[in-house]
């Protein structure tokens, strides 16, 4: 018979330092046990995330989906990006929650209880792809402080609210409105109670459209507490940074919204292009607002080997910020010739199409695919890294996958 093992009298006593406390009857532990209070909470089970995600930070929680995960026409959750910039609310209490209008430029400040929003206005569903102003920001160099995306800080669910703008006709906004601002109930990674980790909004125009949504649902179910339970603005189409979560208070500003990551270099790029690494005055720097046209080829998966004679049927998905995609075309003679996709219409205004095609190789060997999507105003994808700038934004070249012909 095997005797058990019991903990080593060093182990306990380092792990009671950690724990910052005495482990009472940690003497009967069997050796290896490893004290619930010392385990990393495991994101993707916490999250219900896929466990091929990739996590790229945990404090604050940062995840991103790979090309391959993205497959799905409707991003369900287990595939959708987690960015945070402070520490997701602790306690959520949904039945009590309350959103506050106010602001210089509102005409009634009024406070609405989730009950309220959902019985005063009517529901509106749509499909909008959420981008991270971020997005492939691994590939810049000089390369730029923050999480390094590489293709997966991007979305399309369906979400189901109340228009921002039916609110905003039942408050009442003055003439000089110029902005809308989002304020949260997360916390500054500091825990500073008087710090917002960000606070940023959208132009008067932007908060107008049909689309732009005061969210309660995503894909049919109550938004997933690390997407912003139970509540969040929805600004598709813009970058996702726009789209507030856990939102409890609205501003309506007269002035372009001047909260945390709304100023300096956040969320903005040089107005004119500059080279790699140039310094660059603050005043020189403009706000994103629509995103730029990209694609991502979600089938097959990079490196896939394929028999020879057989064609492949790639598929994936393209979007444009606030414009339409007009256009995506292959290649698979790294960008000498370039044929068409086809492509589908958006579900509605500010989703994301879909596109396909069936390739053809002319003989074994190892390819790459490439795809690029063009506008309805005729901008294309960059096939290299678009204008450096110091945060890493908006990095839309054209998305490649490998592939081998046996
Ligand atoms: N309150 C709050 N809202 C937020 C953020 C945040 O940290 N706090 N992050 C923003 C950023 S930078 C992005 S890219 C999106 C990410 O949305 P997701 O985590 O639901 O994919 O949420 C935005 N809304
Ligand atoms: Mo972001």
């Amino acid at each position: 018979m095997q005797r058990r093992k019991f903990i080593k009298r060093a182990t306990l006593a380092s792990m009671a330092s950690l724990l910052g406390t005495e482990i009472v009857f940690g003497d009967t532990l069997a050796a290896g046990y490893l004290p619930l209070g010392l385990q990393e909470p495991d994101p993707f089970k916490m999250f219900n995330k896929d466990a091929q995600m990739v996590l790229l930070n945990d404090k604050p929680w940062n995840m991103e989906a790979q090309a391959h995960l993205l497959d799905d026409k409707i991003t369900p959750n287990k595939f959708m990006f987690i960015r945070n910039n402070g520490n997701i609310p602790k306690e959520i209490d949904a039945e009590n929650w309350t959103i506050t209008f106010d602001g210089e430029s509102v005409a009634r400040e009024k406070t609405f209880t989730l009950k309220e929003l959902k019985s005063n206005f009517k529901p509106y569903t749509y499909q909008l792809t959420l981008e991270c102003g971020g997005n492939g920001r691994s590939e810049f160099d000089p390369p730029a402080k923050g999480n390094q995306w590489t293709i997966g800080a991007v979305s399309c669910a369906t979400w189901t609210g109340v228009r921002l703008r039916d609110v905003l006709a039942d408050v009442g906004i003055k003439d000089d409105a110029v902005y809308i601002a989002y304020h949260a109930s997360d916390t500054h990674l500091s825990n500073d109670p008087s710090k917002e980790p960000i606070s940023r909004g959208v132009p008067i125009s932007k908060a107008m459209q049909d689309e732009t949504l005061i969210a309660y649902q995503m894909n049919g179910t109550a938004i997933p507490i690390a997407h912003g339970y139970p509540l969040r603005l929805i600004a598709g189409g813009f970058p996702a940074s726009a789209s507030g979560k856990w939102v409890n208070r609205i501003s309506i500003r007269n002035i372009i919204h001047d909260g945390p990551k709304m100023t300096g270099t956040a969320y903005r790029v040089p107005c004119e292009p500059i080279a790699p690494g140039e310094k660059i005055a603050d005043e020189d720097m403009c706000i994103i607002e629509s995103m730029p046209v990209k694609s991502l080829i979600t089938y097959p998966k990079t490196g896939a080997v394929l028999q020879k004679g057989k064609s492949l049927n790639i598929r994936g998905h393209a979007w444009a910020g606030e414009l339409k995609v007009r256009e995506v075309a292959y290649s698979i003679d790294f960008g000498s010739t370039w044929k068409n996709c086809q492509l589908e219409q958006p579900a509605n205004r500010l989703a994301w199409q879909h596109f396909n095609a069936s390739i053809d190789f002319p003989q074994e060997g190892y390819y790459e695919v490439w795809a690029k999507a063009t506008d309805e105003n005729g901008i294309a994808q960059p096939m290299i890294l678009p204008g450096w700038n110091p945060k890493g934004y908006l990095n839309n070249a054209c998305h490649r996958i490998a592939i081998k012909i046996n």
